[in-house]
């Protein structure tokens, strides 16, 4: 009566051995620990017994049951432990190889070089004073000494929107106006960094946007030397100690007089070569005393104070710095270029 249950057992044990992956594994347990399962029907019997057989025959199947129940869950264990061991070999770190190094981002040249102008300019007393980049045609041009329709307003070829007297700025000097009634009439020293747009053909020397940063003092007494005192310790503190720095008279709406800046040629120091188109000077800035219509125009009257304006372009400075052949490079977005910065 008993020999069928062992015949069972046996056949289980054996085929349990035989189960190799999780699939077989769960295969076999709906075959003989499953609800029809061939041990659950076995117990099931049970009932269909005559009286006296039952307690032999009872004890025997719940033992068979049990020690199935134990040999699987041993199994699966098993087959587990098997299956991490065979992981571990096949996916092997080898923690004794050198890491790969993750490249740090680093900052675009314009604001490398941006940052250096605000560190210079920071330690002579300026503050960085932001202004926004879409314009009033009146703030750009109009408070800046250029009336609607004067010529003047040619030297700047001009983005406009679809909102009448409303443009891209071509410039930040009408930060310059904004900070002058911010802070009348208070003295005031300030740099104004930010894009400026012009609608302009894309060369190698000219870009539709690109920085500008314009400083701007303000103040009694201000005179021309505190300007060329202001610019040459700049180039110094730019571009090295003892550079040369010369003022070339010039024109702007808004300043009387104007001057152009140039400096001596750093690749050459002056002798003369192909970046310097061999004059040995190379231009860095504009510059002069604020226009008294314009100091006039910030709040100020032009019979008590007066002031100095300059304004140069951080990628012509990086170009001259780094000997950069082409303005295009800087918004290109090509790695080669912007991964030899910094
Ligand atoms: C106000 C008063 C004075 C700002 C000035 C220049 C000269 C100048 C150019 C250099 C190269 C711009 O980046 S660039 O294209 N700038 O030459 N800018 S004086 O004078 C001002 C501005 C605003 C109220």
């Amino acid at each position: 009566m008993l020999e069928p249950l062992n015949q069972l057992e046996e056949e289980a044990r054996a085929a349990l051995e035989a189960a190799a992956d999780p699939g077989a594994l769960a295969a076999w347990r709906t075959t003989y620990l499953g609800r029809r399962g061939k041990v659950t029907e076995a117990v099931k019997a049970l009932a269909t017994l005559p009286a006296a057989e039952r307690p032999a025959y009872g004890r025997r199947v719940n033992e068979i049951k049990e020690a199935l129940e134990a040999a699987y869950e041993a199994r699966a264990e098993a087959l587990r432990q098997a299956s991490l061991a065979q992981a571990w070999v096949a996916d092997q770190v080898d923690v004794t190889l050198p890491g790969r190094p993750i490249r740090p981002g680093r900052l675009h040249p314009s604001t490398q070089t941006l940052r250096e102008i605000y560190r210079i300019f920071a330690e002579m007393g300026f503050q960085v004073y932001r202004s926004r980049d879409v314009e009033t045609d009146e703030m750009n041009f109009t408070l800046l000494n250029m009336p609607p329709h004067h010529p003047a307003r040619d030297m700047w070829d001009t983005f406009y929107t679809t909102r009448p007297g409303v443009i891209l700025r071509t410039h930040t000097s009408p930060g310059q106006i904004r900070a002058m009634r911010d802070y009348c009439p208070e003295p005031i020293r300030v740099i104004l960094p930010g894009m400026c747009y012009r609608y302009e053909q894309i060369t190698a020397r000219s870009e539709i946007m690109f920085n500008q940063v314009e400083g701007l003092a303000v103040g009694r007494n201000i005179t021309m030397a505190n300007l060329k005192g202001t610019i040459v310790d700049f180039a110094r503190r730019m571009f090295g100690e003892g550079r040369r720095v010369r003022f070339r008279a010039s024109h702007f709406p808004f300043t009387e007089p104007s001057a152009e800046v140039d400096m001596d040629c750093i690749l050459c120091g002056g002798k003369g070569c192909r970046v310097c188109k061999y004059t040995g000077w190379l231009e860095i800035m504009g510059s002069g005393m604020v226009h008294p219509v314009v100091l006039k125009n910030g709040g100020y009257d032009p019979d008590v104070y007066s002031g100095f304006a300059f304004g140069m372009g951080p990628e012509r400075i990086a170009m001259l710095k780094h000997g950069i052949e082409d303005i295009r490079y800087f918004w290109a977005n090509d790695l080669r270029f912007l991964q030899q910065f910094g």
